[in-house]
């Protein structure tokens, strides 16, 4: 698996990457018809010089690429020329983006959330407090995300994230009698040196992960690890759990955890190992070679007239590396550094 490793692409790229990334998660975080097109246009340059493979100096080294639009084009331009564009620095100094990012960074309000609370008339975490307007339109996990709001924004370093897979670890193998594999992905697996929060993937054959999930919760509950539910979604097909976890001294940080049965690993590891990014250029990827990638298989499709169907087939894959493989076979005219391992 190629890593983001940042020794890899140009400095040129990646500063590119950086503003587009930003200015795709304003336009995204303002919403509305036109900002969402816009973002879409950026999004589109984003994964195309993700896997450009030699440094942009010049505009005309990128005007060739596929689903880059002449907005677009013109930001690299910029960038480019001036290290920056204009749009992205108008947004940093924006105050309505300001106070928009203020919400979106507690967890569990997205978007959507945001504007509401800014068209409601709030302006700042301090009209959230107990027994105002603004608290009572916070769900039960906003609530708990506003408590932590400053913790959970700090990152995580890697020595700590080990620490909590260590603890995670130790219950499951505990109370899965060394049958289950933990598996610590998201940033942390990509090789980030701080990360957001802490994402395990817990996997044993299929007839041992029924209501298994449950138990490591309740256990690391006990232990007063866990502090906090978020979600816990508990269906025939998934198991996932999100939830606050502290060290004893350290801060409240989150925690996710899903468990899946062996035969689904491959997927899932490239899944939860990401990074969002990654996942959609992959799908699509996919979905480009008649083929449906999801966070448990991958299965041929047939794609007539935008309608798709499935034929119940999914194909054997032991590894991340057999998933693409099997991909790259179909496309071996194409060449996508960021899909190489
Ligand atoms: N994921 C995804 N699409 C999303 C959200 C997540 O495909 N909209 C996948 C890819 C992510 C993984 O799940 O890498 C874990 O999600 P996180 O939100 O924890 O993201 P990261 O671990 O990548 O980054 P961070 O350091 O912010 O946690
Ligand atoms: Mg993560
Ligand atoms: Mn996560």
């Amino acid at each position: 698996r190629t890593l983001e490793s940042k020794t890899k692409m140009p400095e040129a790229n990646r500063k590119i990457m950086e503003i587009l990334k930003y200015l795709v998660g304003t336009y995204d975080l303002l919403g509305g018809r036109e900002n969402e097109f816009r973002k879409l246009g950026t999004q589109k340059a984003v994964s195309a010089i993700q896997s450009f493979p030699t440094e942009i100096k010049e505009l005309k080294d990128v005007r060739g690429l596929h689903g880059i639009g002449s907005e677009t084009l013109s930001k690299i331009e910029e960038i480019i020329n001036t290290g920056t564009c204009r749009k992205a620095e108008a947004f940093k100094v924006d105050p309505h983006v300001h106070t928009l990012r203020v919400f979106e960074g507690i967890w569990g309000a997205g978007p959507t959330t945001a504007n509401k609370w800014y068209a409601c008339g709030l302006r700042s975490l301090d009209d959230f407090q107990e027994g105002t307007k603004g608290y009572s339109l916070l769900s039960k996990q906003q609530k708990i995300g506003l408590r932590y709001y400053d913790e959970f924004n700090k990152k995580i370093p890697r020595q700590e994230v080990e620490e909590i897979e260590n603890v995670v670890r130790s219950s499951v193998d505990l109370l899965g009698e060394g049958r289950f594999q933990s598996i610590t992905c998201g940033s942390y697996r990509r090789g980030r040196k701080a990360c957001g929060d802490v994402d395990m993937i817990l996997t044993a054959n299929r007839e041992y992960i029924q209501g298994f999930l449950a138990l490591v919760i309740k256990d690391l509950r006990e232990k007063d690890f866990i502090t906090d539910d978020l979600v816990t979604i508990t269906m025939e097909g998934e198991q996932k759990y999100m939830g606050v976890c502290q060290l004893p001294g350290k801060l409240h940080r989150r925690l996710d955890i899903i468990i899946v049965p062996t035969d689904e690993l491959a997927c899932s590891l490239i899944y939860f190992t990401g990074s969002a990014y990654f996942n959609r250029s992959m799908r699509k990827k996919a979905r480009n070679m008649n083929y449906s990638l999801s966070q448990h298989f991958i299965a041929p499709i047939q794609t007539q007239k935008n309608k798709v169907t499935w034929t119940g087939e999914r194909i054997k894959v032991n590894t991340e590396k057999d998933t693409t493989r099997r991909q790259r076979r179909h496309l071996s005219k194409v060449s996508d550094s960021y899909l190489k391992f």
